[in-house]
């Protein structure tokens, strides 16, 4: 082979290697989970959440998952959410999935909430059994943590591909709490989850859009 052709050969891996390499990083390390902002009005906003135990689409649809809608009402895959700054936010969090338990009972006290409790299918909660939750949503730094209670394994009409419907089995939980000063809040869920991974620990629990999500206060 001449030397323009083996120049030529060169070039071309080359540039197969660069776009290859492109579309990992396009495809793989920018790609994000969508920001989905609250509803809001004077003072107040509102966020509406669903957990499952399946997402049933996408890279991972065995994956347990929280969903987030918007204000027009569409589903999203995400766990990103804006809210403002200085505002109480009442938040609503359709749970679908089973339950799998606490590794520390501390969780099983709602914390950080306005009031002191969470509402639990209606009823005013304040500490729930700590076998019950299926998934917890806690911001660290702002003090909460709510227990969300799985449905019974026996429960009719279980969801398997999200986004679920409110016809079939769940529990709503809803609470409210205060954001502070502006800032990128990290929270996540502290049920070990993440079934078939190390002591449930792994895949969805270290993913963001699944149970790892970011409060983005504004
Ligand atoms: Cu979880």
């Amino acid at each position: 082979m001449n030397r323009p052709a083996r120049i030529g050969i060169v070039l071309l891996l080359g540039a197969v290697a660069g776009a290859l390499a492109g579309l990992y990083i396009v495809r793989y390390l920018m790609a994000a989970p969508e920001l989905v902002p609250a509803s809001t009005g004077p003072g107040q906003a509102s966020v509406t959440m669903q957990t499952v135990g399946t997402i049933g689409f996408g890279d991972h649809p065995d994956w347990v998952s929280y969903l987030v809608r918007t204000p027009s009402g569409r589903w999203v895959h995400t766990t990103i959410i804006k809210v403002p700054a200085h505002t109480l936010v009442h938040v609503t969090i359709y749970q679908y999935d089973t339950s799998t338990g606490l590794r520390n009972p501390l969780w099983a006290q709602p914390r950080g909430v306005v009031g002191g409790a969470i509402y639990l299918n209606g009823k005013p909660t304040r500490v729930v059994d700590a076998a019950d939750p299926a998934h917890t949503f806690a911001i660290p730094d702002l003090g909460l943590s709510v227990p969300l209670d799985g449905i019974p394994d026996n429960a009719k009409n279980q969801c398997s591909a999200a986004p679920c419907r409110l016809s079939m089995a769940h529990n709503t939980i809803t609470f409210s709490f205060r954001t502070g000063a502006p800032g990128i809040y990290r929270w996540q869920c502290f049920v070990p989850c993440g079934a078939g991974f190390l002591y449930g620990n792994g895949g969805p629990m270290q993913t963001l859009g699944y149970m790892d999500g970011q409060l983005v206060v504004q």
